[in-house]
């Protein structure tokens, strides 16, 4: 666990699509914080509104949770009684490190934490007051994201929001560009290099498919969402907050 992301230097010679294996899992923090622009703020801020957001005797889901930082940071922030955790995730290897690091942590605080393998396809959203994909939307086939977007829609409870953090493309080809280069940037002041920055790049073209903003409002409108407001862009990460067409929210 929180070994350093190597894995494009050498681990890693033949060119294959990433997967969230055992190899992804040990370097994962590392990882995501070195790739992800602001992950290491855009985590506790999703505690501090989910806070805010979150309904007694409700649920807070983490939808592709990998090692459940969002998890954490949720339960860490709430405070209100009869909220339950729901982080899951499609890696088996994921799961089975988050449950050894939940049944590790002797301050887990008030609200459970239940982590389980699973499809976020096929998971059901029942008296949810929080949703939240952080950067888990961008691997979800294309033709499936309007369906779950809508059926988080109805699983919500008035009041309740959707965070949806993601990698996002960009209209214009010169921001596409620019942005993108800036990105690398930031991933070489983190220690990677060309090359690994190549090889990683090249793993996730078939598995990570960024959406413009544009879509994902179009997206979150058609699925019953009112307002949508963008609360942190870092190049091409954003994150956004969903309310329910029907919820009063302060
Ligand atoms: C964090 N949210 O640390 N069902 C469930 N999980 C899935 C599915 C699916 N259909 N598809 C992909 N995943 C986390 C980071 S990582 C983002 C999320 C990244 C899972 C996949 O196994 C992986 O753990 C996660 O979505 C995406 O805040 O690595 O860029």
């Amino acid at each position: 666990m929180n070994r350093k992301d190597r894995l494009y230097q050498s681990e890693i010679t033949a060119p294959e699509d990433f997967v969230f294996d055992d190899r992804v899992v040990r370097v994962f923090p590392d990882m995501i914080n070195r790739s992800v622009p602001g992950y290491s703020l855009i985590v506790p801020m999703i505690g501090v509104l989910a806070r805010r957001y979150a309904q007694a005797d409700s649920r807070l889901y983490d939808l592709g949770c990998s090692l459940g930082a969002v998890s954490l940071a949720m339960q860490a922030a709430v405070h209100k009684p009869g909220v339950e955790i729901v982080a899951v995730d499609s890696s088996m290897e994921m799961i089975r490190q988050l449950q050894q690091n939940l049944a590790e942590d002797s301050d887990a605080g008030a609200g459970a934490i239940l982590a389980r393998q699973g499809d976020i396809l096929e998971t059901p959203i029942e008296n949810a007051s929080v949703v939240v994909l952080n950067f888990t939307l961008q691997f979800i086939e294309m033709e499936k994201r309007q369906e779950l977007m809508n059926r988080i829609a109805t699983g919500l409870n008035p009041g309740g929001i959707l965070v949806l953090s993601e990698k996002i493309r960009f209209d214009s080809e010169r921001e596409q560009e620019l942005q993108t280069l800036w990105h690398h940037d930031f991933k070489k002041t983190q220690g990677y290099s060309d090359l690994e920055i190549a090889r990683k790049r090249d793993a996730l073209e078939n598995v990570l498919r960024p959406d413009s903003a544009g879509q994902h409002m179009d997206r979150l409108k058609t699925a019953g969402f009112g307002q949508v407001y963008q609360w942190y862009q870092g190049f091409n990460f954003v994150s956004l907050v969903a309310f329910r067409k029907d919820g009063v929210n302060l």
